[in-house]
């Protein structure tokens, strides 16, 4: 069967309910880590938020927790250059260094990716990743790179587009399809897409509904 990737539900009452009290309860910074074994333990649920260098991944969280500068966002590609992790309530929220970036030294970056890398393929308690793709660009050979790998460490993943204030409706469209026709190649993609902004708010409660309801 052709999955069709359509876009993620509004929430029922409860799970934005859920998601609400989730987010709207201490999120708190937990520690930044640069290798593997700096890993907390593996004693709950987490959820990852991965992506291009400057896709918006540090603004998300900010949105989702509606705290300023939980996370640290900046125009400067390349600014998460650890693992950080948060805890929401019974949960690990996860801000992974960006992919992609080609301006920071080669051997930096040849590290952040391999620990990157290391991380997606090798967390046990991983219940699923959020790969955010800028609405403006679609689905890159770079991204396809790190959905691979998901597929292959059987890791769920879910696409969240992200900056969709910075697109036109017809645009956002002819993106969307993009998206679709590269997700139906991975067969660890989760078969619904969320679309944010970070900026208006735009798919925060739909994402903080589905957070707070995985089990
Ligand atoms: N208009 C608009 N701008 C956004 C949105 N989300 C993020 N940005 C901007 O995009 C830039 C990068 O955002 P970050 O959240 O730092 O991106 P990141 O993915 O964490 O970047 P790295 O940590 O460097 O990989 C910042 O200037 C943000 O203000 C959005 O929804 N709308
Ligand atoms: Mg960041």
């Amino acid at each position: 069967m052709q999955m069709e990737f359509l876009l993620a539900p509004e929430p029922e009452f409860d799970a934005r309910e859920k998601g609400r009290l989730m987010f709207a309860g201490a999120v708190d910074f937990v520690k930044g880590v640069v290798a593997m074994d700096g890993l907390p333990p593996a004693d709950r649920l987490e959820v990852c938020f991965a992506g291009r260098s400057n896709v918006g991944k540090s603004s998300l969280i900010n949105a989702l927790t509606n705290r300023k500068n939980l996370a640290r966002a900046s125009n400067t590609p390349g600014r998460t250059q650890e693992i950080n992790y948060f805890t929401a309530a019974d949960r690990y929220l996860v801000d992974l260094p960006g992919y992609g970036y080609a301006e920071a030294p080669v051997a930096v970056v040849a590290k952040w990716q391999r620990l990157l890398k290391s991380y997606l393929s090798g967390r046990s308690t991983l219940r699923r990743a959020f790969v955010l793709i800028d609405t403006r660009h679609g689905i890159k050979a770079v991204d396809d790179e790190i959905l691979t790998l998901l597929d292959r460490s059987a890791v769920t993943f879910q696409v969240v587009m992200t900056k969709a204030d910075k697109v036109s409706a017809s645009e956002r469209e002819k993106i969307l399809a993009q998206v679709r026709g590269a997700l139906a190649k991975h067969p660890a993609a989760y078969p619904e897409i969320i679309v944010t902004s970070s900026e208006k708010g735009e798919g925060i409660e739909t994402l903080r509904a589905i957070i707070a309801t995985l089990s």
